[in-house]
């Protein structure tokens, strides 16, 4: 590894976590579904002077002076989004996803309002109207789940609340969910209950970028997204829409939500946006979605249950239930073979979110990686011998040296060794 010198020397102890970290994404399968490996451009243009510089406002719209060259990584980046998603409007100040849907709801609803989102413990975020959130303690929420017997969104039930509820938003995304999302049905609804439709695509932003899952562009007033999950980009947050949300949504971030955007990250999501314009993009997401597939018939395979029967996208939800064990329990045994994955509820969950009874598989960060349905088929055996032998100290450590000589095989950047 190239070795920060600086750092070792100023303070060792973050140094030596930051070390290890780079062991663990290197020596581990990163399989939480909401991560990636940023490009290595990625990472140096985050790590750059940029962050000394203050820049509230908008390009050539700014509060200080000296924002030449903020402006000109800004401009880069709204300009490479927009032809990324074909929209007419991006914010590219949200710090995060949680960020980008607080703004949209502070530009365009009323404390107290009513939305209505998919339920957390269905597949929902957060911010999609969960109690625990300011989502759910500022406005009123109604949430959506999963109809029982398909495990798939249910259109007719989110029809059937916003009749009865009529909210002002309808919000539409997921963090656990492993099908195509319908966005056309949800658009109907919302016009049909006089309400908004926002879309947070943060999980599928990659797949939707080109074109391997439809597009909210069109359907959705407002979307929102991450940055480094599919799109594998910076940490951080991203707001689309048609041009008569611009005003609204601009000033809902800044000075509405936040104070100076975080300058050096916006110079890496413009490297993040250039990169995803390239024709090897489309071949990565394309690699995410095999990889997915094959996950899910291994698994199922091995008798496993998975929430819907498959996937279509980037990520499975497996139901342990029939194990008789409980995601915590998988997580863990998981985690010390080397094999990251975070436990999930599936929907009408008997266990409490932090025991859960699901798992949340994905791939892509393997795809990243470059592994491919040979490596899949190796992995879900090795998933299946941890989880069918959870207490079993020699298989975990058994399955962790494979790990270790598989991840050996597939470096995570070139200036790590
Ligand atoms: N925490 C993210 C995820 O893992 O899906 C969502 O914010």
């Amino acid at each position: 590894m190239r070795q920060d010198k600086e750092l070792s020397k100023v303070d060792p102890e973050v140094a030596s976590a930051i070390r290890k970290e780079i062991e663990r994404e290197r020596d581990c399968l990163v399989m939480i579904a909401s991560e990636n490996y940023a490009s290595r451009a990625v990472l140096e243009a985050q790590a750059n002077i940029m962050t000394n510089k203050y820049a509230e406002g908008y390009p050539s719209k700014r509060y200080y002076g000296g924002c030449e060259y903020v402006d000109l990584v800004e401009a880069l980046a709204i300009g490479r989004a927009k032809r990324l998603f074909n929209v007419d409007y991006v914010n590219v100040q949200p710090h995060s996803g949680s960020q980008a849907n607080m703004a949209v709801y502070m530009s365009l609803l009323h404390p107290g309002d009513v939305i209505l989102g998919m339920d957390l413990t269905h597949g929902g975020h957060l911010t999609h109207g969960s109690k625990a959130s300011f989502s759910g303690k500022l406005f009123r929420s109604v949430s959506y789940g999963l109809n029982p017997s398909t495990q798939t969104i249910d259109l007719d039930q989110v029809r059937d609340l916003a009749k009865k509820h009529m909210p002002r938003m309808i919000v539409v995304g997921a963090s656990a969910y492993p099908r195509k999302i319908d966005f056309k049905g949800f658009r109907d609804i919302a016009r049909e209950a006089g309400a908004y439709l926002m879309a947070d695509i943060a999980h599928i932003a990659g797949l939707v970028a080109v074109g391997l899952h439809p597009t909210p562009v069109g359907m959705a007033d407002l979307i929102t997204s991450t940055t480094h999950k599919t799109l594998r980009g910076p940490r951080g947050g991203l707001i689309l829409s048609g041009a008569e949300h611009a005003k609204a949504i601009d000033k809902g971030i800044f000075p509405g939500i936040q104070g100076g955007p975080l300058m050096h990250v916006i110079a890496a999501k413009a490297v993040c946006f250039q990169e995803a314009l390239q024709p090897d993009f489309r071949e990565y997401q394309e690699q995410v979605i095999i990889n997915a597939k094959i996950l899910a018939d291994e698994m199922m395979g091995f008798g496993y249950n998975l929430v819907s029967g498959g996937t279509d996208n980037h990520l499975i939800l497996i139901d342990l239930t029939s194990k008789g064990i409980t995601g915590l329990e998988a997580e863990i045994a998981l985690g010390m073979a080397g094999i990251y994955v975070n436990k999930n509820t599936v929907p009408f969950d008997k266990n409490n979110p932090q025991v859960t009874s699901g798992l949340r598989i994905g791939t892509p960060a393997l795809s990243t990686r470059g592994m491919k349905e040979q490596e899949m088929k190796l992995i879900a055996g090795l998933i299946n011998r941890v989880l069918e032998n959870i207490s079993d100290e020699n298989i975990i450590n058994n399955t962790r040296s494979a790990v270790k000589e598989l991840c050996s095989r597939f470096p995570i950047y070139d200036f790590i060794h």
